[in-house]
């Protein structure tokens, strides 16, 4: 997986402890899209899940098994409660431009609930690339957060897309964070390896790599294989104003975001939490631009220097 992939899959080792997390919704909402999105970091066409899909992935030293449940009526009927109940975490995907389904919908996350009152609970309104997506109002008013609130139940509402990626690496982190909490490990800094920066066009414009120059010529290779995916992803991504992308090249995660003309791409850990490199990329982007209109030279590295002192792996 990516983040989550960072959440690389996960490699049979020893006894890293596991979570579980039950993804459900109706048919055709986006779960095996998105599981495949986060697990395999990239948009991949899926097909109806007779059944369920069984992934894995590993962050920091905890182990996750994600079961993508199938979402039509018989499936709902016969296996939902099963895998819902013995989840550490729960997922529910709402198709938001399958407006026709709604209460439909509303109602089978009512059930799901009811299977399991302790799992947080990560509800995704998915596809808001397509025009007739319905806004958070109007969601708001089918699906009674209010409920979970009342119960004191730990839950996260995200609209997003499985097809650009916008918002789900940082609402998956959110759940998988909510499942560590109660675990000793480091959970807010990354340590950048590298970025790149370059024009939505696919013009390059500034590349770094951070380190010593032993630990630099080590990660030339991977540099590289990052800088193909780049220009793969802005070339997918043309069409779009915004996307998102966490891919796994070898032992690093490459967090790609494009935010209108401009695309960055930063190199971290395997196991670092891409929410943290998420907001890192995204803040980038945002000063960037904001010292293109002030008419001030700066580069992402000396960003980067400046605001994120721990997050970058350093020379000395
Ligand atoms: N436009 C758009 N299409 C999406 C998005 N996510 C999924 N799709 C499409 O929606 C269709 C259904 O996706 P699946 O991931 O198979 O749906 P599912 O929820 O797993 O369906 P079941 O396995 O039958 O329960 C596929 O054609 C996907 O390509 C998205 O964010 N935007
Ligand atoms: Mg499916």
């Amino acid at each position: 997986m990516s983040l989550f992939r960072r959440l690389t899959k996960a490699k049979e080792e020893g006894n890293a402890e596991k979570k579980s997390v039950a993804i459900v919704g109706l048919d055709g909402a986006g779960k095996t899209t998105i599981v495949k999105r986060i697990l395999r970091s990239e948009f991949t066409l899926t097909r109806p899940t007779f059944g369920v899909n069984i992934e894995v992935y590993k962050y920091r030293s905890l182990e996750f098994i994600v079961y993508d449940l199938g979402g039509q009526t018989p499936l709902r009927e016969s296996l939902w409660e099963k895998f819902i109940t013995s989840a550490d975490g729960l997922v529910f995907v709402l198709d938001s431009a399958d407006k026709g389904r709604f209460e439909l919908a509303s109602e089978e996350f009512n059930r799901a609930l009811s299977f399991n009152k302790t799992a947080p609970i990560l509800f995704i309104s998915n596809k808001i690339d397509l025009e007739d997506a319905a806004s958070t109002d109007e969601i708001l008013n089918i699906i009674d957060f209010g409920e979970l609130v009342r119960l004191q139940r730990k839950y996260n509402f995200t609209r997003c897309s499985a097809l650009t990626g916008a918002m789900l690496f940082e609402s998956w982190d959110w759940l998988t964070l909510e499942l560590c909490k109660d675990e000793d490990i480091p959970k807010n800094i990354v340590k950048i390896h590298g970025y790149y920066f370059f024009k939505s066009e696919g013009m390059e414009v500034e590349t770094t790599l951070f380190g010593k120059p032993k630990t630099q010529a080590k990660n030339v290779p991977l540099f590289k294989k990052g800088r193909y995916e780049i220009i793969k992803f802005i070339k997918q991504m043309a069409g779009f104003e915004t996307a998102e992308s966490l891919l796994q090249v070898d032992n690093k995660q490459l967090v790609l975001i494009k935010e209108k003309k401009n695309v960055i791409g930063i190199f971290v850990g395997e196991m670092d939490p891409a929410a943290r490199a998420v907001q890192i990329v995204k803040s980038l982007l945002d000063k960037m631009v904001r010292s293109v209109n002030n008419h001030t030279e700066v580069n992402i590295k000396n960003l980067i220097e400046k605001h994120y002192p721990l997050d970058y792996i350093k020379d000395k």
